[in-house]
This record gives C-alpha cells, structure tokens and sequence, in this order.
C-alpha cells in the first residue's frame, strides 16, 4: 500500500445527502480516504455552518462517516473556511476530526508545508477583508451563537446571498490571491517549499521565487462534484489528482487551468 497524505477544499457540501456533491464527496471518504495516512481539509467543507446544534443533524451522514473514518485511526484536520468558521466542541467530539489554525505549517514525509484556507491572502479585496475580520472576533461569534436558531439561519442565508452577489461584480484579479500576501507568508515560515490552499476555486500549481529560492503554491479545487485534490506521497512527491476520475483509473495528472474563472465565495 503506498504511503499518502490528501488535501482537499472548498467542497460546499449542501444540506441534501443525495445533492451530486455529496454523493461524490461520501464516495471520496468511502473510496479514497481509508488507502490515504491522512485527510487535511482547508476550509469551507459546508456551504454554511451557524452552529453545532444546527450543523450535526443537518449534515448527519457525512458527519457519522466522519466518525467511522476518525474511529479506525486515520487521523482528518480541518482548518476554518469562511463559510464554516463556527464549529465548535461537539463538532470536534462528535466527528473526532482535529482542528489546525491557519496558517498551519506541518511536516509530511520530511518534507515542510504550509496549509492555509487561503482566503487571507486575497488581500486586494478590501472590503472583504474588513468583513472577515469583524465576524472573527470572538464577542461576534459568541454573541452570533446566543441567537435563536432561525434568527442564525436567516443571518447566514443572507450573508451568502450578499457574497455572491458582490463577487459577482468584483473585477476577477481582485479575486484572487495577493501576491505580495504570498511572499510574505512564505517569508514568515521560510522552511517552507510548498503553500496549500484553496478559496479561489482556481485549481493549480503556481512556481514563486521568494529570494532567489524557489517555492510551489498549488490550489485546491472546489467540487461541481468534479475537482482537484492534491496528494502528497511518502517520496515527497507533490501532485494535484482529478476526482473522480472519469477514465476510473486512480490517478492522472490534470492540465493546469489558468482560464478557470469561477468566482470564489
Ligand atoms: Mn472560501
């Protein structure tokens, strides 16, 4: 069996068991995940997430699936997106996934990387920003929390409605990463050769020269259920995967699209 460790992003999972989308992710956790050493998933695994006790009956399959994987031993890390950043304790007890701070530099097979949700980088989009860090705070969350369920529903409804209309008008390049946000977070962890992340929902490997050394940022793909997944194996070898795969052969390399131009939200 060969040594591997999987990344994935942004997969939206949608409070349907039977949505494409959840289908083909339970299949992935069903099919893929118990071959790997491990599962890091970088944020915005829900659609939306606006508390534990709304979240765990919603999404009740893929939270026992979660269980069963986590129960065996292999261990799963997430880290917050920006549609799923208010879980809590029993999200972790009840899916025995761990939760990483972004950005998290871990060591896999010797090799250091750095793991983010990678919406911090996107540093030209003022407003978002501004947003970002006002809904972090922690009386916010607290207070966001105490509200009656419907009250968080309706909220969280409308917050998405409102993203995706504003990043329907927003020019694309604002949309995407910052590269100056990329080297200076490749500075600040500079054992660093790789950055994961997603976000952008523009899936692939970019080369970066950080002082005459160069570094890779690879980008997760989102799932329309088809997506990218990146897969680290135990000779280090780092690559973006199609899944699923329609030629149903395990692997392939897939073309780095730089014309993907759907929006992030
Ligand atoms: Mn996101």
């Amino acid at each position: 069996m060969s040594k591997h460790t999987l990344f994935i992003a942004d997969v939206h999972l949608q409070p349907d068991d039977n949505h494409p989308i959840n289908l083909a992710f339970s299949d992935f956790l069903a099919t893929q995940v118990p071959q790997a050493d491990a599962l890091y998933i970088l944020g915005d695994l829900f659609e939306m997430w606006v508390g534990d006790d709304i979240g765990l009956p919603l999404y009740k399959t893929v939270i026992e699936q979660f269980k069963s994987l986590t129960d065996t031993g292999l261990p799963i890390y997430l880290l917050f997106g920006n549609r799923d950043f208010l879980m809590r304790r029993k999200f972790w007890q009840e899916t025995g996934i761990q939760p990483l701070s972004d950005p998290k530099e871990v060591e896999l097979y010797g090799l250091p990387v750095l793991l983010m949700h990678g919406d911090s980088l996107c540093t030209d989009d003022r407003e978002y920003q501004k947003m970002r860090k006002i809904l972090r705070f922690p009386l916010v969350t607290w207070l966001f929390l105490k509200l009656p369920k419907r009250r968080r529903l309706k909220i969280g409804e409308s917050m998405r409605e409102k993203s995706k209309r504003f990043s329907q008008n927003k020019p694309e390049n604002i949309m995407d990463v910052n590269p100056k946000a990329v080297t200076q977070v490749l500075q600040q962890h500079p054992k660093v050769r790789h950055l994961i992340h997603g976000h952008t929902h523009r899936p692939g490997h970019h080369a970066v020269k950080v002082g005459g050394e160069s570094k890779h940022r690879w980008v997760l793909g989102d799932w329309r259920p088809q997506t990218q997944v990146l897969r680290i194996d135990h000779d280090q070898t780092v690559q973006l995967v199609v899944y699923p795969n329609p030629e149903h052969s395990p692997l392939i390399l897939p073309q780095t699209t730089e014309a993907n131009t759907e929006k992030p939200n």
